[in-house]
Order: structure tokens, then C-alpha cells, then sequence
């Protein structure tokens, strides 16, 4: 499949990764900065539509899911998080896990295949409590995946808990968790992290928590979060770390790129991503990371117009229904709070790619007729 005009990409002086990418070779972080700094961006778009088409043709994936914050009291005060509070705080919120059960309970007629459960580092929550929330949620819908606690939160319950972060996943795990989301992440360089989120577990404890999970047989997504006062530089070695980590324990199941919503954060003077940024970091993304299966153009952060675009631009997933999101909404996301399936399919297919209703895990699920959400 030729899909650009070599003529083309030598004018514009990408003949080279051109010739890399239909060869299937690696791209270093040099030829990742070469596309950064490449104004065409529908031609850097284009190379990492060729790769995204070999890898899964037409399809566009998409999941019925939900996502519950249990709460947002967060010991951590990251500057680029409008989500969080100080326990006692106005718009303090922490639901009982009996109230994050009802929540799902309230789905019961919708037929979601997934739950998403993140919440803040909270000071006093003790571990039994998130062990609850998972055991009654399978009881209650067994075939629904949970998809849970990041890394950072992982990290949290084992530091409260007084035990390892092993034991920590083994326990959940055996409460029914099923994966943990990928959030968390944001630019592993300690320059950036010691600027934005000193509190919070370094990029490489990140890391090693994902690989502990990969190892205990739990699958886990991983996320970037760019657009605020990373360089390029630093987002091609968060993804070199990723690929690493991935090349030893192939338990990343799909990558993220989250542009920053600069509105009600810490971060001051910096402008919302643009439509070409987003683009660019979808596409360079899918070119950095062959070994990632998936990459998900997360519609809540990057508006679902762009969402859309991105599926031209290396991007395979669509995210999912949704439901009541909060970490981008109040920075300022001005995306809707929930899409019906319905919706997520005319947007894939207008888009012109085979809509696939998917689980966690990407596995295909069979076409519904119904359209109950
Ligand atoms: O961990 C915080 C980021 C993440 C802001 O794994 C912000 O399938 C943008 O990780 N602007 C939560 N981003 C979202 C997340 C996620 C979402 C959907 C699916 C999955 C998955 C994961 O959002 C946080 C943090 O990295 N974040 N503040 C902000 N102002
Ligand atoms: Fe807490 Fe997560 Fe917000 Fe940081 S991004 S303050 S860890 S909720």
C-alpha cells in the first residue's frame, strides 16, 4: 500500500523514516523529533495512517463503558489537575462504596462491558474499602470488566496499607480486579515531574508498578499527558520508556496522549493544544510505539471533532460511552459528558472506518441491535 509519493516525503526530507516505517524498522527518538518539527502534518499523519491500517484495516474500536470517580481528596496537589481537593475542602467529594455500587447498579439495563474507577490519593480511605467496591461490583455484574486504580493510587494503598505494592495488586486482583487504567503517567522526565507534581510516584516507579502488574498476569494502559511545558524531547523519551518496558513484558494493552485543559490548574500562561498539536502527537505516537497494539483518541480531552480526524492520523480507538467524566471536565473539557453507542458509530463510520464494539481487553464483541444506550 503506497500511500504517499516518494518524490514527495524527500522533498520534505522524510525519506529515510518513510523507508523505515513500509520496512517495519524502529524509529529513534531523532527521527521522532524530525516529525515533531515536520510542518506537514497531514504527510506525518499519513505515515502513521499506513502503519495503523497494516496493523488493523478498517476497523475502529469503541467500548460501552462507565467511569466513576470514588472520589477526588487527593494528598498529591499536582498544578496541572483540576479534579483534586484537600479533604475538608469545598467541592470535596468521597462516595461510600455502597454509592459506587449503586452507580452501577443504575446501569443495570444498559449493556456496558466495562467499568472505569480512578479517584484521587486519598489521606484516609483504608484498603478494605476499594477491595469492597470491587468484590460487590462483580457480584453484581460478573461479566463487566473493572478497570482500576492507576499506578499512582497502587502505589498510595501500599504506602498506607503498610505492605507491597505487590500484594497490593495480588489483592485486588483476587477482589476482581481486572486491569488498571493508564493515568498516572504524564511525562516521566523528573525535570517535569519535580515542576508539576513533586508528590507524586516518579515515572520510574510508574513504570515498575505497570511491570509488576504485567508480571502478576494484570494488562494496563498507559497514558501521556503533553501540551503544558514538556518538551518534545521529553515526550519521545516517555514513549522510548514505554516501548522498553512493553518490548520485556508486552502487558500494555493501548496508549493514550491526553492533551492538557489548561482551565482551573496551577499552570498559568499556557495555552489549550491545538488541532495540529493533537494531531501530530496521535500520529507521531503511533509511529514511536510499535509495539503498542492500540492508540485511543480519547474524544473527552481532544473534543470529539478532533477525535474523529485522529482516526486519519494513526488512532484506532474511539474510547467509549463514558458517562459523568470529571478529570477533564473540570479543566475545562468542553467535549460532551457522555456519547451513545449510536453516536460512537455514526462519528467512526462518517468518518469512514468499520465501527467494532470491543471490551477492555480489545477483544471483539458481537454486533448489537438493540440501542439501549
Ligand atoms: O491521570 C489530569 C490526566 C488522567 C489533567 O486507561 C489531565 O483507558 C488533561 O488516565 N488535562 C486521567 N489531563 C485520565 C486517564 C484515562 C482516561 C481515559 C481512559 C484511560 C484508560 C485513562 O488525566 C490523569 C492525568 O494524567 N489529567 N489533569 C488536565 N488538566
Ligand atoms: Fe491527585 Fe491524580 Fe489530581 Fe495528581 S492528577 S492531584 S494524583 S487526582
Amino acid at each position: 500500500m503506497e500511500m504517499l509519493d516518494l518524490e514527495w516525503v524527500r522533498k520534505i526530507g522524510l525519506d529515510d523514516i518513510y523507508e523505515k516505517v513500509r520496512a517495519g524498522l524502529r524509529l529513534s527518538i531523532e527521527d521522532g523529533e524530525r516529525l515533531f518539527a515536520c510542518p506537514d502534518v497531514v504527510s506525518v499523519g499519513a505515515l502513521a495512517h499506513q502503519v495503523r491500517t497494516r496493523m488493523h484495516g478498517r476497523a475502529a474500536y469503541y467500548v460501552v463503558n462507565q467511569h466513576i470517580n470514588y472520589s477526588n481528596v487527593c494528598v498529591n496537589g499536582c498544578r496541572f489537575c483540576a479534579f483534586s481537593r484537600r479533604k475538608g475542602e469545598p467541592q470535596a467529594f468521597q462516595l461510600t462504596s455502597s454509592e459506587v455500587v449503586d452507580k452501577v447498579a443504575a446501569r443495570r439495563d444498559d449493556r456496558i462491558t466495562e467499568v472505569h474507577i480512578v479517584g484521587g490519593c486519598h489521606p484516609e480511605l483504608p484498603f478494605g474499602y476499594y477491595e469492597e467496591i470491587l468484590c460487590r461490583i462483580k457480584q453484581l455484574r460478573p461479566e463487566v470488566l473493572i478497570k482500576a486504580f492507576t499506578a499512582v493510587e497502587i502505589a498510595h494503598f501500599a504506602a498506607r496499607e503498610g505492605i507491597s505494592t505487590r500484594e497490593v495488586l495480588m489483592r485486588l486482583k483476587s477482589a476482581g480486579l481486572d486491569m488498571l487504567p493508564g493515568g498516572g503517567a504524564e511525562v516521566f522526565s523528573p525535570r517535569i515531574r519535580g515542576l508539576l507534581c513533586p508528590e507524586k510516584l516518579s515515572g520510574q516507579g510508574w513504570l515498575e508498578i505497570n511491570r509488576e502488574a504485567h508480571e502478576l498476569g494484570i494488562k494496563t494502559n498507559a497514558t501521556m499527558l503533553y501540551g503544558h511545558i514538556e518538551t518534545e524531547r521529553e515526550r519521545l523519551e516517555h514513549l522510548a520508556a514505554l516501548r522498553r518496558l512493553q518490548d520485556e513484558t508486552a502487558g500494555f494493552v493501548c496508549f493514550i496522549p491526553l492533551p492538557f485543559q489548561p482551565a482551573n490548574t496551577g499552570i498559568e500562561g499556557v495555552e489549550a493544544t491545538t488541532g495540529v498539536e493533537d494531531l501530530k502527537t496521535i500520529a507521531v505516537s503511533r509511529l514511536m510505539l510499535d509495539n503498542f497494539a492500540h492508540i485511543k483518541a480519547y474524544w473527552v480531552m481532544l473534543t470529539v471533532k478532533t477525535a474523529q480526524v485522529a482516526l486519519h492520523f494513526g488512532a484506532d480507538d474511539f474510547d467509549g460511552t463514558v458517562v459523568e467524566e470529571k478529570i477533564g471536565h473540570m479543566a475545562g473539557a468542553e467535549s460532551e459528558q457522555a456519547l451513545t453507542r449510536a453516536e460512537i458509530e455514526r462519528i467512526i463510520a462518517e468518518a469512514g472506518f468499520e465501527p467494532v464494539e470491543r471490551n477492555s481487553f480489545f477483544e471483539r464483541l458481537a454486533p448489537q441491535v438493540d440501542e439501549a444506550v
